[in-house]
């Protein structure tokens, strides 16, 4: 028996798939098709990372089954190749972009073909070649003609040393990448994607695909979806109206002051009739150089500036209250404005906070108690009751009184009721002597007020009851004992805050609590108070009521905003329109696409911020194709994302020169069936291919109104100790040594065994060894094929089929293989093993190891690869439960013992035990009086 040498096994196998044509899709198969996708690489010049072969590993097991589930399966591979790394290295060598990208791509075509994958490469693609991007440039000229393309002024990242443009990720904290200058904002015209435009079904139409939970999530977050309501605040003594958006129009009663974006245009013009002018535009100049996350971020500190003299209106009371300038406001999401109500909007009341603004309480807290024995009993009337939540506070040390209910378990505070009127701090001072004792309460402010409705077990009744939370401290500790009455009831103890947190068990006291900490700003739902006619009313469900109350209007509104779709620089799609002095912009004729990058000497952005495009005059200048004048190329390029928003859809077609791809090949292979990608591509990326999939399909150019029915992300794979993989850091594990060393299979094998699919994971070179060890393992067991008949190891080939398939079918990679592992270490205590069983086994690690497997399968004389065996099919009959060893005995000796599958009937235990030849030779020639059979486990044979 030869040794496992996996250097000369996986060339082989390589080129015999290839030959063979395994992994060619055809889309005239009469087969159901199945589309697996990963995301295409980057060719960048680092090489393959060991993350792309973890992702493309796991797709090409999930690719490997299907095929032998009888699908035709379409699993495509294709580059991603414009980008900034290789048009940095172009602007610091002069080597064309082109060069470098062919020999990045050569190596990781290398690469990847060494590990097996079964991609088609017949259908290979790179969004870099014109016959590529010529349909990039297509597709975005009919965005052009719908009106979805247009072109605005836009801030762009501007570095004044190095006179260029930065893209968002040159940009870090604030300075350039290359050289570290602040970088500052520029205004510039940009081409614009209305993504907007389709909002809302990006978002409904997630309910559409089977996408992980947190991808969706993620998704609608971006897009975020909000419904609210539009109101007009009157600016007091002009004409003019301040339009804010609310998502709780509820709380209107409570609005304070109002704020404006200090880039809306509501600042710019009400800022000259403030008193303080030029304080209030300084502010706006300062808030220029800051960001949206650090404008809008909770815990940072809030800034603004008051418009001293205007006052707007406020159209729930008609008062008149206060207009401030706040960077916490945004100008591009809602209006650019809001009503502030610090006492229920966390941002408002730190900002009124600082600012020393009113605080005025309209929604009160009503927690609703609807599980467990505390829950309100249906058909009971309400008991309503206003009682004294008490907060005592030790006279010496930072602790807080408790008091623990024996009768129903609560844990809270000192709670008492308020008669006929009493305040808290009078109630309070009592209850809290007569409940624990404590003689020396003082009473020190008001917490809140909440309102809770429980059914109270004791007095068995419905309690509806309105909390007012108090806060007092002990002078010292001089105490009465308590009544044996008290006693009985509860008992009381010191604890800390930490303590008390998780001590107490009902809603309405942590939030109590919560008030006493954080201050009573309530976020929630809950009854109306201070409000007009709308006090006692559910705040939730008069929301629309108050916003037609004040006339406004009820609209839905969108976080998401335009795709700024151009850049100043080279490597990229030529966007395909020119500008004529006489007609303006003019899309370039599709018959003359595509519009192909010229060779530059320079790739470096112009001075002036244009992109190097710019300063090819040969290219730039040319006739318009509407008057024949004139004219001058569009010189900037689409950004990264373009290719990648419809690259799917071409290996549907790669080599069709008169259409993207065939309406008849799309309509076979579209949706992709299952995306896998990373999760740091599941909002833009994902989003972007939605929305060109959308827009593609209302013009009927592909039949569905989704690209992806299913989409998984993985975990990325760290450098050793947790920190990213960079060639900056020395950490990068070239998988090029893994491979010659220990094997492509052992790597894949590895990769998969690491940890959870989904989650990060440290490289760790040592555990290799283990992965390489279990192939070395199958590879020994085919010695041990032979005759063999053994229903326990049936058994676990059948429950190895089950538990490999499905946890291919959820990802959950490691455990597949640790179930194989498993089965290996059964198979050999075994002397010798079933081909049959050997085959299963082989059938199941070949999507993993598919060369060593198809090696060992071609060695059993099986004449084709067997990545066209049919996929295991698990046989529950096969799987035996416990023992499946039989006992016979005869006049009460035992004699012999043999297998059978568990519920075999007793007649047939009966018939096979006469059948062993070891029984056979004490019965022959004898009488049987009888025989007993004990279910499944002993035959006895009783002789005469
Ligand atoms: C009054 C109010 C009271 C609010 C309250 C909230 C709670 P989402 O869900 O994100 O859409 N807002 C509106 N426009 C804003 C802007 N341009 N920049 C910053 N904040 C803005 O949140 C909408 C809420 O965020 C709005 O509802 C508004 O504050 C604020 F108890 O209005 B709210
Ligand atoms: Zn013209």
């Amino acid at each position: 028996m030869n040794r496992y040498d996996h250097s000369k096994i996986e060339p082989k196998w390589q080129k015999h798939w290839e030959v063979k044509k395994l992994n060619h899709a055809r889309e005239d198969s009469t087969k159901k098709k199945f589309y697996a996708l990963i995301e295409f690489p980057y060719p960048s010049g680092d090489g393959l990372h060991v993350g792309h072969i973890r992702s493309n590993t796991a797709m090409d097991v999930v690719a490997r089954k299907r095929r032998r589930e009888g699908f035709e399966v379409l699993y495509p591979i294709g580059w991603d190749a414009f980008g900034l790394p290789t048009e940095n290295f172009a602007i610091k060598t002069g080597i064309q972009p082109e060069i470098v990208t062919k020999k990045n791509t050569d190596t990781f075509r290398r690469q990847l073909k060494s590990l097996g994958f079964s991609f088609d490469w017949s259908r290979e693609i790179n969004t870099t070649d014109p016959k590529y991007y010529k349909w990039t440039q297509w597709i975005f000229l009919q965005m052009l003609k719908k009106g979805l393309a247009y072109k605005k002024k836009m801030e762009i990242n501007w570095c004044p040393k190095d006179l260029i443009g930065l893209a968002n990720e040159e940009v870090i904290d604030g300075c350039c990448e290359r050289c570290g200058t602040k970088v500052e904002k520029k205004e510039k015209e940009q081409w614009m994607l209305a993504i907007t435009q389709y909002a809302d079904r990006l978002d409904k139409d997630l309910d559409l695909v089977d996408y992980l939970p947190r991808v969706k999530t993620q998704q609608r977050n971006w897009i975020g979806k909000s419904e609210g309501a539009e109101i007009n605040f009157k600016i007091v003594g002009n004409d003019t109206v301040v339009k804010i958006f609310t998502t709780r129009p509820d709380t209107i009663f409570g609005a304070t002051y109002i704020v404006l974006a200090p880039e809306s245009l509501y600042a710019q013009e009400l800022v000259a009739q403030a008193e303080n002018t030029i304080e209030v535009a300084q502010y706006i100049q300062d808030v220029k150089s800051k960001t949206d996350i650090e404008r809008t971020s909770a815990d940072k500190e809030k800034t603004g500036v008051e418009l001293k003299g205007v006052r707007a209106i406020s159209p729930g009371t008609g008062e008149e209250i206060p207009v401030y300038v706040a960077d916490y406001v945004l100008a591009h999401y809602g209006t650019g404005a809001v009503m502030a109500v610090p006492a229920h909007d966390e941002r408002d009341a730190a900002f009124a906070k600082k600012y020393g603004l009113p605080v005025k309480h309209v929604v009160e807290s009503l927690s609703t108690l609807s599980e467990g024995p505390d829950a309100v009993k249906p058909g009971l009337p309400f008991v309503e009751r206003d009682a004294a939540v008490c907060i005592v506070r030790h006279w010496s040390e930072e602790k807080y009184l408790m008091s623990f209910y024996r009768a129903n378990g609560w844990k809270g505070f000192i709670v008492g009721g308020l008669e006929g009127g009493e305040t808290p701090a009078i109630a309070g001072t009592r209850e809290i002597h007569e409940e624990s004792g404590y003689k020396n309460a003082r009473f020190v402010r008001d917490v809140g007020v909440l309102h809770s409705q429980f059914f109270h077990q004791v007095k068995a009744v419905n309690r509806s009851a309105h909390f007012k939370v108090a806060y007092f401290e002990l002078a010292d500790g001089e105490r009465d004992e308590m009544s044996e009455d008290e006693k009985k009831l509860h008992e009381v103890v010191w604890l800390s805050e930490g303590e008390v947190e998780k001590a107490m068990n009902r809603e309405d006291i942590q939030l109590a609590w919560k008030f006493f900490k954080k201050g009573p700003c309530f976020t929630g739902e809950g009854i109306l108070v201070n409000s007009g006619k709308f006090n006692g009313k559910n705040s939730t469900e008069v929301k629309k009521e108050i916003t037609e109350s004040v006339g406004g209007t009820w609209v839905t509104k969108f976080k998401l905003r335009d795709w700024v779709f151009s850049r100043q620089r080279y490597w990229g799609e030529p966007i395909p329109v020119v500008h004529c002095e006489q007609c303006g912009v003019v899309p370039v004729p599709e018959k003359e696409l595509p519009i192909q990058l010229p060779k530059v000497k320079n790739y470096k952005p112009t001075e002036t911020g244009e992109s190097p495009l710019a300063a090819i005059e040969k290219w730039v200048n040319t006739k318009c194709p509407q008057c024949k004048g004139k004219a001058k190329r569009e010189t900037d390029t689409m950004p990264n994302w373009a290719g990648s928003s419809w690259y799917y859809l071409r290996y549907a077609d790669s080599k069709n020169k008169k259409e993207f791809a065939s309406i008849k090949n799309l309509k076979y292979w579209t949706p992709v069936d299952w995306y896998n990608g990373g999760m740091e591509h599941t909002t833009l990326h994902l989003l972007y291919s939605r929305f060109w999939h959308k827009f593609l399909y209302d013009q009927g150019l592909v039949p569905t109104n989704e690209p992806y029915q299913k989409r998984t992300s993985h975990g990325l794979i760290l450098a050793e100790g947790g920190e990213k993989m960079s060639k900056s850091k020395g950490n990068v594990v070239n998988p090029d040594e893994l491979i010659k060393v220990v094997g492509a299979d052992t790597l894949r094998v590895h990769e998969m065994f690491m940890g959870p699919f989904d989650q990060a994971i440290a490289w760790d070179t040592n555990t290799i060894a283990g992965s390489r060890r279990f192939i070395e393992r199958i590879w020994a067991l085919h010695t041990k094929v032979g005759e063999s008949q053994n229903t326990q190891i049936d058994s676990l080939m059948q429950k190895t089929i089950k538990k490999v398939s499905t946890d291919i079918e959820e990802m959950r990679f490691n455990t597949a293989i640790s179930a194989l592992m498993i089965a290996v270490n059964d198979l050999e205590k075994e002397t010798t093993i079933s081909k049959e069983n050997y085959e299963i086994l082989l059938g199941l690690v070949a999507p993993f190891a598919p060369h060593v497997a198809d090696e060992l399968w071609s060695l059993l004389k099986n004449k084709k690869s067997i990545h066209l065996a049919p996929w295991p099919i698990f046989d529950e009959k096969r799987v035996v439960e416990g023992s499946g060893k039989i006992v016979v005995q005869i006049n009460g000796k035992m004699r012999a013992t043999f297998e059978a599958p568990p519920g075999t009937g007793d007649k047939e235990l009966e018939e096979l035990a006469k059948k062993l030849p070891e029984v056979g030779k004490w019965i022959e020639g004898k009488n049987i009086a009888k025989v007993i059979v004990v279910k499944g486990r002993v035959v006895n044979i009783v002789l005469i």
